[in-house]
Parts: structure tokens; sequence; C-alpha cells
């Protein structure tokens, strides 16, 4: 089951042909969840959407998750990235993929600032991925 697959049960949850022809929307009352993977990030907040991009080209759906770790509001020097982030800074927010198969870390990209949106439905670079675009407190970039 692909992440694609997931999203759409879920945000359309009457577009299984098996389900009856009532369009109102009804609880969830019997379901199983299955864990695949799980991955553990310390260390962060995130206040923007889940998306998904194949970035690795294996025809599975990628997690891209932006996030904050609240650096920026305490004004902490850069020192304290090594410390508490094991890397040299920025260390205050960013971005990161992992791979939709395994949960393994794919990338990630450390910005100045918290990421507040992160839109990944656009191939700006035409290379047949899409991009990410990303925006956040004191108009952090791509
Ligand atoms: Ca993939």
């Amino acid at each position: 089951m692909n992440t694609t697959y997931m999203l759409n049960k879920l945000m359309h949850p009457s577009s299984d042909s098996s389900s009856n022809s009532d369009n109102s929307y009804k609880p969830c009352t019997d379901y199983e969840v299955e864990e695949l993977w799980h991955y553990t990030l310390p260390k962060i907040k995130s206040e923007t959407p889940v998306r998904s991009v194949d970035v690795n080209g294996d025809g599975i759906e990628d997690v891209i998750i932006g996030y904050g770790t609240g650096a920026d509001q305490a004004d902490l020097p850069l020192y304290t990235c090594e410390m508490y982030f094991g890397q040299s800074g920025p260390c205050a927010g960013g971005v990161l993929a992992l791979d939709g198969k395994t949960g393994a870390l794919l990338w990630q990209e450390w910005l100045k600032r918290s990421v507040l949106k992160l839109d990944c439905s656009y191939d700006v670079t035409q290379d047949d991925v899409n991009d990410c675009l990303v925006s956040g407190e004191s108009g952090v970039g791509t």
C-alpha cells in the first residue's frame, strides 16, 4: 500500500466502489492499523501538513515534513546547533524526506527559521519530480 493510496482512502472514503451510495460522512467504527514503519523525530515540531512526493523514483510516494525546533525563538547561538542537533547550523527549522517504503531518512535540509508552509505540488525544475516550495517565519526560502 503506497502513501497516495492511503491518503486517497482517508480523504475520499466514498470513492471506493464497494461503499454504499450515501454521500454523508460517517465515523470510522471498525478499522485496523498496520504499522509499516516508524521514524522518530526528536526535538522538532511541525506546523505544516505532511506532503508526499516520490523523490527517489522507486514508484512509492515518500513523506515530506517541514518543521521547526524553537531555536530561532530562543535566539540561541549557532554553536548550540552542534550540541542539540549534531550539525553546524542553522538549526531553527527545515524540511526532510522519509522513504515511503522503509521510513529511512532520504534527505534533510536545515533552515534559519521554522517552516510554516510546504507545497510539493509543482515540478518547478521540470525534471519530472515535484519540487517542494517552503516558506515560514521571516521568509525562509526553498
Ligand atoms: Ca519513493
